[in-house]
């Protein structure tokens, strides 16, 4: 599997399948798996430790509120890890963005939006780090791209 796709909890999930759709129409090989940095410490360390030897290219983490999974896997792991701040019910998810996105130097964690931008933004964010060595994965973001732009193009007809 080219990504490792991680939430912290199975009420995360809703919230991320437009990440898992995207991947999917990219063609970009993931998995999902639901590893809480609080609930499952010591299986978060495991998980992030073995992620290099089994051939996993990058990693996308989804959570909400105190939401330390991204962190915590980006501190077990070099490789490149995404978060995904997730929209929570109490603070919107603005709990969940500055958990993530305000890492000490040394460990990032490449922060996306809250919400479905967000989950959106992590697949092709990744999509386009795997593209560097993979020819269909490129080419299918730039299919991807071109449509995008003819969409928002063709959108003017709406105005009329
Ligand atoms: C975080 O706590 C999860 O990522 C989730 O967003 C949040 C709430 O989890 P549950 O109480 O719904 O399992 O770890």
């Amino acid at each position: 599997m080219d990504v490792a796709l991680v939430m912290g909890s199975i009420s995360d999930w809703p919230k991320i399948k437009a990440t898992a759709e995207l991947l999917q129409k990219l063609n970009v090989s993931f998995d999902k798996h639901i590893i809480s940095a609080h609930r499952m410490p010591t299986e978060l360390q495991n998980f992030a430790s073995k992620l290099k030897d089994e051939h996993y290219k990058i990693v996308i983490a989804a959570a909400g509120g105190a939401a330390h999974l991204p962190g915590m896997l980006a501190a077990n792991t070099t490789l490149p890890v995404i978060g995904i701040p997730v929209k929570t019910s109490i603070l919107n998810g603005m709990d969940s963005l500055l958990s993530i996105v305000q890492m000490p130097a040394g460990v990032p964690v490449a922060t996306v939006a809250i919400g479905d931008a967000g989950a959106k933004n992590a697949a092709i964010l990744a999509a386009q780090v795997i593209a560097l060595s993979n020819k269909s994965v490129e080419k299918n973001l730039n299919e991807f791209r071109r449509n995008q732009t003819k969409e928002a193009i063709e959108s003017n007809e709406q105005l009329k």
